[in-house]
């Protein structure tokens, strides 16, 4: 078989480097040390342009992608701009992938999301529950995107023979997510909640939905150390579920941040605002059989993500989004 490992010589093209996942992906191989990492801001590279996508592969001529490029958000934000969450990421993936695979790149890591899963689905969720039941209707536009990348990568690997992986994330946060309170995920929009709320001496903070919803959650630096062990140890069509393989409730969660930020008032339910999927927790004994493990538990990194919120909390209310 041949060997696709990055190794010294490799040139990494981390797609998204600035984003939650990508900066913890550059992290993580700045770690590993042995490789050259190719990164390109937006303004030097719109990957929605699918000549600058071509004239940049072209030009840098990388050998490893990390696909960690792609237009994001909470459940607000799915809900309420589907052409972007449609439309903007299927161009994007469409550009790297096909460019990466023109330009002679030797493996490819695709990030999908635990989004693509039924709307409801037995749990753990296992990846051969792909595309058996219908989506969840506040995340669909996101998921067929994703669903399309997956199967992009499928077709390349089966019609070229181009190693292309998929690993489907399960819900992320840590450092350099995401706080604005409308387009946020849960954790970093309920760090800041709470922590606004103490500052200002508020007793009340509104959390969305009824609480019952279950999430899974999964600190984006093992994400990370996960995307850089798979590509180079597993070389597989099949999609693969990376996480915790622990749930928890939104009520318990929001309760847990408000615990380590301080914030001892009363927490409400807002039931205007939707609840998504009930249960998500993936099955993620596929990854755990190859040794990878989790490093950071909850409670650790909701502290690391909060140290970091504090760090930066002048330059994300500069940025607006409360
Ligand atoms: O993280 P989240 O926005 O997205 O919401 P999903 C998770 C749950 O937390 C939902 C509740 O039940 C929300 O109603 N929630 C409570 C809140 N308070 C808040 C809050 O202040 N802000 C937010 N955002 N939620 C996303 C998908 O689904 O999961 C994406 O929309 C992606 O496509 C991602 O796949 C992994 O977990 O519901």
């Amino acid at each position: 078989m041949i060997d696709n490992r990055m190794a010294d010589g490799s040139t990494v093209f981390v797609a998204g480097h600035r984003g939650l996942v990508g900066s913890a992906i550059v992290r993580a191989l700045e770690r590993a040390g042995h490789m050259s990492i190719l990164t390109a801001c937006r303004d030097e590279l719109d990957l929605t342009d699918s000549a600058a996508v071509e004239a940049f592969f072209a030009a840098q001529r990388p050998t490893h992608v990390f696909m960690a490029a792609a237009k994001v958000g909470g459940i607000h934000a799915n809900n309420s701009y589907p052409v972007d969450f449609l439309e903007t990421n299927l161009r994007i993936q469409n550009n790297v992938i096909h460019s990466a695979w023109q330009h002679g790149v030797r493996k490819l890591v695709f990030l999908g999301s635990c989004c693509i899963y039924p709307k409801v689905c037995p749990q753990p969720i296992k990846e051969d529950y792909l595309l058996t039941g219908p989506l969840e209707p506040t995340n669909e536009w996101y998921a067929i995107a994703k669903i399309a990348g997956i199967k992009l990568c499928q077709a390349y690997r089966r019609q070229y023979g181009f190693d292309a992986i998929s690993l489907m994330p399960t819900n992320l946060y840590g450092p350099h997510d995401n706080f604005d309170l409308l387009s946020s995920h849960v954790l970093p929009a309920l760090i800041r909640k709470f922590h606004e709320a103490r500052t200002a001496g508020r007793d009340e903070v509104a959390v969305w939905g009824t609480g019952t919803p279950r999430r899974e959650f999964l600190y984006v630096d093992d994400m990370a150390s996960a995307a850089v062990f798979l590509m180079q140890h597993y070389s597989d069509e099949r999609i693969i579920n990376v996480g915790s393989g622990r749930d928890i409730s939104i009520g318990e969660l929001a309760r847990k941040i408000a615990g380590i930020v301080g914030f001892e008032g009363k927490i409400v339910h807002d039931t205007s605002k939707p609840d998504g999927t009930l249960l998500r927790c993936s099955d993620v004994t596929r990854l755990f059989d190859m040794g990878w493990r989790p490093t950071v538990a909850l409670g650790e990194g909701i502290r690391l993500t909060y140290e970091w919120y504090r760090d930066h909390e002048h330059s994300i209310q500069r940025r607006g989004g409360a």
